[in-house]
Formats: C-alpha cells, sequence, structure tokens
C-alpha cells in the first residue's frame, strides 16, 4: 500500500487513512511526505466520501521521531539552504492546516512520538495515545529548538510542564502525556483494529472515542509536578538552573530528578536551552500561526550557525553523544542574541492562510 515513498493513503468507508511508514528511519518525514500529505488533506477538504481522517503508523515501535533532520543538515551544509527552509516552510504549513481541518482528525499514536511526529499529530482535534506511547520534543539534544508550533502548545500546558519538556527534551510515557492533555484519549492499542472499522463505519468520531477510551494508570511524574511548577516558573535560564541546583542537594526523588535534568540541561545546546526558554515566555501571545512564523525566523537563523550541523552529527550521524557547541556553555549565551532570533524579520517570512 505505501510503496517506498513513507507514506500511504486510504479510503476505507467513511475514514480517510494516513499511515507513515518509513521504517529505518522510525518514520522521520521527508519532505516528500509532508507535500504528499498536504495534498490528500487538501484533496480530501472536498472529498464527501471521507468524513474524518485518521493518522498512524505503520509500525509499533514509533509514530514518528521527528522531521528528516538528517538530510536539513546535509542540504544546510552542502550550500542548500534554501531547500531545507522550503522543507521547513512546508512542514510548519501542513502543521498548520492539521490545526485548523475542517473535517475530525484523529491521531493514533503509540511507540516513539518526538518533534515532528507531535507537528503532525498534536494540532489536531483529536489525539488517541497507546499504551507504549514515548512524547519528546527533545530538540535541544541536536542544537534545535521545538518547533512544529511547540511554541504554541508547551507554554499553555498545565503548570510549568512545558517550560520542563522544552528545556530538558525529556521523555515522558502515556498516562502522563495523557495528564497532561497532550492527548485526548488512551485507548489500549489492541483495541485499535476495532477502532479503525467503527470510524470506516463512520460512527462519529468524538462517542466513538469516548466509548472505546479507557483511564491511564496514574502518570509517573505525579508527585513531581509540584516541584517541577516550581523549579520551571523561575523566569531566566540561570534561575532556572540555579534552583535546580539547589534542588539537587536535597535528598529522595526530588533531588534526584534534579540531578537528571541538570544533566540533561548541560549536554544540550546551550543556544538551543535559551531558545526553548525564550519560546516558553513568547508563546502565550501568539495564535499558533504567529508561533510558527517566529520558529521559520529562528529555524533560518540556525542554518546559519554551528550547534544544529553539529548536534546531527553527534547524536545521528556518528552518535559519538559528545557535540562540541558553540557556545560551549550557558553562561556564555547572551539573551539579547536570542532575542534577535525571533525578532528580527526575514525577507520571505512565513506566510500562512488567514
Ligand atoms: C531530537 C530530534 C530528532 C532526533 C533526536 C533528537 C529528530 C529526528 C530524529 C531521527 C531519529 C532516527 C532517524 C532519523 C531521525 O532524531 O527530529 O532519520 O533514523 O528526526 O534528540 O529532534
Amino acid at each position: 500500500m505505501t510503496g517506498n515513498i513513507g507514506i500511504g493513503f486510504e479510503v476505507r468507508g467513511a475514514a480517510g487513512i494516513i499511515t507513515l511508514d518509513r521504517p529505518k528511519a522510525l518514520n522521520a518525514i521527508t519532505h516528500h511526505m509532508v507535500l504528499a500529505m498536504r495534498a490528500q488533506l487538501d484533496a480530501w477538504i472536498a472529498d464527501h466520501a471521507v468524513q474524518h481522517v485518521v493518522l498512524r503508523s505503520a509500525h509499533e515501535r514509533a509514530f514518528c521521531v521527528g522531521g528528516d533532520v538528517r538530510h536539513m543538515a546535509e542540504l544546510g551544509s552542502t550550500g542548500r539552504k534554501e531547500q531545507a527552509r522550503a522543507f521547513w516552510r512546508d512542514e510548519y504549513a501542513l502543521n498548520h492546516l492539521i490545526s485548523r481541518y475542517p473535517k475530525p482528525y484523529v491521531s493514533l499514536v503509540d511507540g516513539l512520538c518526538f518533534g515532528g511526529g507531535f507537528g503532525v499529530s498534536g494540532h489536531g482535534s483529536y489525539r488517541v495515545a497507546g499504551d507504549k506511547l514515548g512524547f519528546a520534543m527533545p530538540e535541544v539534544a541536536i542544537g534545535l529548538f521545538p518547533d512544529v508550533g511547540g511554541t504554541y502548545v508547551l507554554p499553555r500546558l498545565p503548570g510549568w510542564a512545558g517550560t520542563f519538556l522544552a528545556m530538558t527534551g525529556a521523555r515522558i510515557g502515556m498516562p502522563d502525556a495523557v495528564a497532561l492533555g497532550l492527548y485526548t484519549h488512551h485507548i489500549p492499542t489492541e483495541r485499535w483494529p476495532d477502532l479503525l472499522e467503527a470510524l470506516a463505519a463512520g460512527d462519529e468520531m468524538d462517542a466513538l472515542l469516548d466509548r472505546f477510551a479507557v483511564v491511564p494508570p496514574p502518570p509517573a511524574l505525579a508527585s513531581l509536578y509540584p516541584m517541577i511548577d516550581r523549579v520551571f516558573a523561575g523566569g531566566t535560564v540561570p534561575a532556572v538552573v540555579a534552583a535546580l541546583e539547589h534542588a539537587e542537594k536535597g535528598e529522595g526523588v526530588e533531588a534526584e530528578f534534579a540531578r537528571l535534568q541538570l544533566s540533561t540541561i548541560r549536554r544540550a545546546s546551550p543556544t538551543s536551552v535559551f531558545i526553548a526558554f525564550e519560546q516558553m515566555r513568547r508563546g502565550l501571545s501568539h495564535d499558533l500561526a504567529g508561533c510558527l512564523k517566529l520558529e521559520f525566523r529562528v529555524v533560518t537563523r540556525l542554518l546559519d550557525g554551528h550547534d544544529f550541523f553539529e548536534g546531527v552529527r553527534a547524536v545521528l550521524i556518528h552518535k559519538d553523544q559528545a557535540p562540541k557547541w558553540q557556545p560551549s556553555r550557558l553562561e556564555d549565551i547572551d539573551p539579547a542574541a536570542i532575542a534577535a532570533l525571533f525578532d528580527t524579520p526575514l525577507p520571505d517570512e512565513l506566510v500562512l492562510p488567514e
């Protein structure tokens, strides 16, 4: 059905079904996949046979681990930055279309869902989490930042959970992801074939999802959210780091959690950590389109920088996990330079429909 292009489309009864199928790259989204998905979604708007849309993965291990950043880094480092920018332009426009799609749009998400995988699922009207969901916005680890509308979604999560997820790239499981509202329903993965059948039969999506949904187990982080809210409310990156340094001196699960988050933040690109923090500070003042427009400015500027290429090299290509960031320390980041990444307009800004 899906051939070798990484994505397949099928109309089954009342359901338009999109299947991500690029197993060797854990469904990392290529420019081709973005364009094919866009064209199909546009066509299904006027197709009266299609009552609702379902996005799923062909594989258990991953829903989608993000955009095809390896290829973007290659394009950017070999004189083809405009091709890389065209990918992000089209990806963000797809994220935006999904947020305002005129038919019910549900993603069935199990396994890994990172970055760009959230971009094609998280803005839809319904988001179903399976048992083995692993959600993260891990871009700070590769010198990027939590884009695809992360600027919009993450600061709107309860408390300061979004700032925690953005600055650390922490991976959370299904119960936490549902508790935070990233997903609207938990439906056990073994029930998905029946769910698809009912969607194909034309059952109304809202009632159907409620009928299949079950209550998730307690979130792993439940006891830590009060601490997360205290620490990540810090107001500046140095204040958050100082709060974590204070918390790690204690004992028990909170100190252990603080140590883990500190080591994660210190391994990440310092520039990316500051960008992620700035996204959270600004996101509440913009709608999704405004947030995506800011992200397009930032990603464009990062193509002229160092850390994105170094991060992809160290984490995804050589896998030495030893990126040499520039600047290398959080102390060396100039907040004004970070603000300028967001504030400086481009000659060719991302333009999205009203
Ligand atoms: C952060 C990311 C990505 C990531 C790892 C991060 C990302 C991405 C991939 C990825 C993984 C496996 C592949 C591939 C890409 O990893 O966006 O092609 O085979 O796509 O820490 O943002």
